[in-house]
Order: structure tokens, then sequence, then C-alpha cells
């Protein structure tokens, strides 16, 4: 087998040099792979309408990775850490780095105050920019209490009885949205995990009120080109009432806000079996849905790779998602935020998350090759059956050549997970940053 030495020396400093090899070093792969690569392009070629259109979408999208699924994941039980973990941002954004240099579709980063706090602002843009990345969404922290701070969230935080702690999450979140400026992101998500653990122990009514109140001061110091994402859980950590619990409760905190707050969906925040897809067709109906955080469950909020227990759903959103967006003449790639959050416990975080985009990019093929028309005509005539061939013939298509094409004529690699390990990467890591190391806040 073929074997490369990573180019370390000039990878800890990141010049363009670095990108230029690193993207020598992948084309040497791809050279391996190619002939079997067209081979398979080729037989599906005939079968796709407009494939140009199809490889143009998938080369802009770009899926963010959040700070803290670079390391490795715990439970309430443990933590079983992996080595050569990134520990400063800047070592964070070159983890996204490496993902973005392979599949060529994670162009950005999405960092968490306090764990991420930039300390000098241009080298960071510079740095990102370096590895051919942008900030997404910035994301507040008001579900753990953080040293030195005046005030407990044991209780809550925007939904708080006091308004001094009330006051307390909602300068920290204005903070979040100051540096998100400073770098250059356009949105914040807030997600809290404000709620109750036994009845009784909140007026529900008056927690939201709160909780409404104390998103309208942070909302009020939004920069008028950003957005707000209210994201919504159904439970956990708080296991009784959540009070931004549903899709419900976001979108009419969202809607009371105004035009620049938005539902966040995180796949893994519903009860069992609930309609994803429908939520989003609605939400996306009344301009209403903001972002998507991707990851698959088996029972609640498993945080497992996207796409690895339940594609088919991952399609059926994709469907409604393509639909919905097309509909209003919405950009795919830049009109909504689309971000990973999973957990990887037992797995190689940068492994993980490799598969979690590839799952990603094939569900979003899978959409975008349905006959719409015909789709559309099956309806009309009530005909069910026709109706699920039509998704279920996109479903069973293998579009893995296609999505392997767009990564290819971006200048990412053929197999990206191949390419990590037939490089070393992890191996490098380790031995540029140790075996033991932990990301904040995990
Ligand atoms: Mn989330």
């Amino acid at each position: 087998m073929w074997m490369a030495v990573w180019p370390w020396h000039l990878y800890v400093k990141p010049k363009l040099e670095t990108m230029k090899l690193q993207e020598t070093l992948i084309a040497e792969y791809n050279d391996e792979l190619h002939a079997a690569h067209s081979r398979k392009l080729d037989a599906l070629t005939g079968d796709i309408h407009d494939l140009e259109g199809v490889l143009r979408k998938l080369t802009d999208f770009q899926i963010a990775i959040p700070s803290w699924a670079l390391g490795t994941g715990g439970t309430r039980f443990g933590r079983f850490s992996g080595g050569g973990e990134p520990v400063a941002i800047e070592e964070k954004i070159e983890d996204v780095g490496l993902l973005h240099a392979l599949n060529k579709s994670c162009g950005a980063i999405s960092l968490h105050i306090p764990w991420d706090i930039p300390q000098n602002y241009e080298s960071i843009k510079r740095h990102a920019q370096d590895f051919g990345l942008r900030f997404d969404a910035m994301n507040s922290n008001t579900f753990q209490d953080q040293a030195n701070q005046e005030y407990s969230y044991k209780f809550g935080s925007l939904q708080h009885v006091d308004p001094r702690v009330r006051k307390q999450a909602v300068n920290h979140n204005i903070e979040v949205i100051e540096h998100g400026v400073a770098l250059g992101s356009k949105s914040m998500t807030v997600w809290l995990a404000d709620g109750s653990c036994f009845p009784g122990q909140l007026n529900f009514r008056k927690a939201f009120e709160n909780t409404l109140e104390s998103l309208r001061e942070i909302y009020s110091a939004l920069p008028s080109d950003w957005q707000l994402f209210v994201e919504y859980k159904a439970f956990e950590p708080n296991f009784y009432s959540t009070t931004m619990g549903d899709w419900g409760q976001s979108f009419l905190a969202a809607t009371k806000l105004g035009p620049q707050a938005k539902t966040l969906v995180d796949l893994g925040h519903h009860l069992p079996n609930a309609n994803i897809e429908q939520i989003v067709s609605i939400l996306l109906m009344e301009d209403k849905l903001g972002g998507f955080h991707f990851n698959d469950s088996k029972y609640a909020d498993d945080d497992l790779t996207a796409g690895s227990i339940k594609p088919y759903q991952l399609f059926l959103i994709f469907n409604e998602l393509v639909e919905g967006m097309d509909s209003k003449g919405m950009n795919h790639a830049t009109d909504l935020g689309w971000m990973i959050d999973a957990s990887h416990n037992v797995k190689d975080p940068l492994e993980d998350l490799l598969q979690s985009v590839e799952g990603i990019m094939i569900a979003y093929t899978q959409a975008l090759i349905i006959d719409r028309d015909a789709l559309k005509a099956a309806q009309d005539d009530n005909d069910v059956v026709r109706c699920q061939e039509i998704l279920q013939h996109a479903f069973r298509t293998d579009v893995r050549p296609i999505v392997a094409e767009a990564r290819l004529r971006a200048g990412g690699a053929l197999d990206p997970l191949k390419c990590y390990r037939g490089l070393e990467i992890r191996k490098q890591l380790i031995s540029n940053r140790g075996l033991k190391t932990a990301v904040a806040g995990l």
C-alpha cells in the first residue's frame, strides 16, 4: 500500500504552500481510485437529469463543524479520551481545515463561548482563511456554570425567577454576539437547558414569558444582518419540562421576536417518531426555518453519526428541504445554516465527522435527483403507489459516485476516509499534540 509522510513541518504553521502540498497528496490517492470511480459514475450518468446542476449544488453545499465535535465526547458515565485532540481554538480550526481539505464540504466552523474565546480576532480570522474556513453560527452557553460566575444556572438562565440571573445570561449572549461580529459570523444559536425536573417546580407561563423577555433583549443587540436561531429540545437535562421544548414553542418565540429570529431544528431533539420532515416543511413555508443540526439517534438525543441509523428519514427531510427551498427560490447553500451537532464517544472524531458529512451529502443528492414533476403529478392524481415509488427510486439509487465526483472537482479526495487513514493523520496529530488531550467543555 502506498504511504505518505505528512508534511508536518509545514502544517503546524499553515501557509498557502501547505494547502497546495496537501492537495498533491490527495491527488496521488485519487489517481489510484480514478478508474473505478469513472466506471461507476458513467453507469449513473444517463439516468440523472441535469447531473452538472446537481454537481454544482453539491460543490456549493457546506456543512459547518462545531468546535466541540472535534474531541471525544462522553456520557454522564464516563469519557474515554482519544489522542491528539485540539485544545486551542487554532488547533480546532486546523482540524476542520483537515476535514475541508479532504471533502471540500466543511468550509465553516461554529464556535462556542466561553470554550473558544478568541484572544486575537485578526490572527484567528487569518488562520481560518488559510484553511478556507468561515465562521458559522456562534453558540452561547447558559447550561452550565463557569468559574467566577456570580449567579448559578442550576434553576435556569433566561427563564430564571431571579431577574439578576436572567440579566447575567442576557449579557453573556450579547457578549457572544460581539465575539461573533469581530470574527465575521452572521448568526447565533441559543440553546437553553431551561425547564423543570418535577411537576409544580415551575410556572410554565411565567417561565416562557421570562425567556421571551430575555430573548427580546438579546434580539435587540443583534446587528441588522444577523439571525438569531432558537433551538428546541424535548427533554434533558431537565426531565419534566423544557421551556423551549418543541418546534411550536420555538416558532412562537421566533415569531414574537421578529424577522431576524428563526427556529433551529436539531434532529436529535424530538420525541420518538416525530415527523421531522413535516416540521421542516411548515417552518420553511412560514420563513421561520433558520438552520439545522445534523446527527442521528435510535432512542433520544444520541448524537450519533448522521445517516447511521435512519438514513431514509434523513432523505425525507432533505426532500422537504429541497422542495420547500426551491418553491421559495432559496439558495440551498447559503439561505439556511447547516451544521453537524454530534458526539463521538467510541470513534476518532475526525473519522466520524467525515462519515457524517458523507451521510448528509448522500441524502442531499438523493433529494436532488427526485423527479419533482412526476411526484407532483402523482400527488395530484392521488396515486399513492407512484408517489412512494418515485421517492424510493431516488433513495435506492447509489449516488456515492456523484458525491465523490463533486469532491474530486473541488480538489478533495475521492475517498476522504481512506485518504485520512492512509496519510495517518491521527498518528501525526498525536505526535504533535500528545496522547492525552481534552477538548474544553467536554
Ligand atoms: Mn444542537
